[in-house]
């Protein structure tokens, strides 16, 4: 007799600039995951796998100078493994993933911030075969300057973290024309609220998921 296949989980990602408080919110999603009894892999990118994490350090604090075409390599050389061997797998056994940035931040930070363009971005994706698209994406969204104040207090800024306001602000507009153009995928959540009416918001936003999945 042949066994049940189950029925594929749900692919969550956390998208916004720095500050915006993706780390503080993904405990959280894991909290509301863990008390609707759904088993569920947090991850992260750049990383997620050893090599994935190997590349994350690479890219994030190599010396010298990274020409912007093999930053955009890097970031989809994690990706492509980490699907490979981590999201589409749990996917398939019917475990939810709740990833720490996916895509589009390489279309917000490579494709609009570098100015690579975003068909370039998404053309060495389509190369790799990386096809895959989240259930539901929050993206927490808020002025520049008040995710960079609240990171101030964190020690030395990674080679990314030291980029000038022009490069976050092409990577904020980029990634609110990608909600605008995928609203069904994309919630916007104003992350400059109080801590407490963010959570209630992430909380509202994945409700209509938690209602269709399948809680294993
Ligand atoms: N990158 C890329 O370029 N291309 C790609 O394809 C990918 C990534 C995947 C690493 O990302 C870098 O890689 C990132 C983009 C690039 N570089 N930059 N720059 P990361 O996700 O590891 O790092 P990050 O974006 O810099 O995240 P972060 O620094 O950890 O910030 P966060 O997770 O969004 O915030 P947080 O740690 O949850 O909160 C920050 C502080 O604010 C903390 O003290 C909280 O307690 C506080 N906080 C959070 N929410 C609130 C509210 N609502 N009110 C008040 N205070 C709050």
């Amino acid at each position: 007799m042949s066994e049940a296949v189950p029925m594929r989980g749900k692919f969550i990602t956390l998208e916004g600039l720095e500050g915006v408080g993706k780390t503080t919110n993904r405990a959280y999603v894991e909290s509301l995951l863990d008390a609707a009894g759904i088993a569920f892999v947090g991850t992260r990118e750049p990383g997620g796998t050893p090599l994935g994490e190997s590349i994350r350090n690479l890219v994030l604090h190599a010396g010298g100078n990274m020409s912007d075409e093999t930053e955009l390599l890097l970031m989809a050389a994690s990706r492509v493994e980490h699907v490979a061997q981590v999201i589409e797998p749990a996917l398939q056994r019917g475990k939810w993933v709740l990833c720490d940035r996916f895509l589009d931040a390489s279309i917000a930070y490579q494709g609009a911030g570098r100015q690579l363009g975003v068909d370039r971005v998404v053309q060495v994706h389509e190369l790799m075969g990386v096809s895959i698209e989240p259930d539901l994406t929050l993206l927490l969204d808020m002025p520049v300057e008040a995710g960079l104040a609240r990171m101030a207090a964190r020690g030395k800024p990674d080679r990314i973290e030291q980029e000038g306001l022009g490069f976050f602000e092409r990577a904020r507009q980029a990634y609110l024309l990608r909600a605008e153009a995928s609203p069904h995928r994309v919630t916007v959540i104003d992350a400059a609220q109080t801590l407490e009416q963010v959570k209630s918001d992430v909380e509202a936003a994945l409700q209509p998921l938690l209602m269709t999945g399948d809680a294993n």
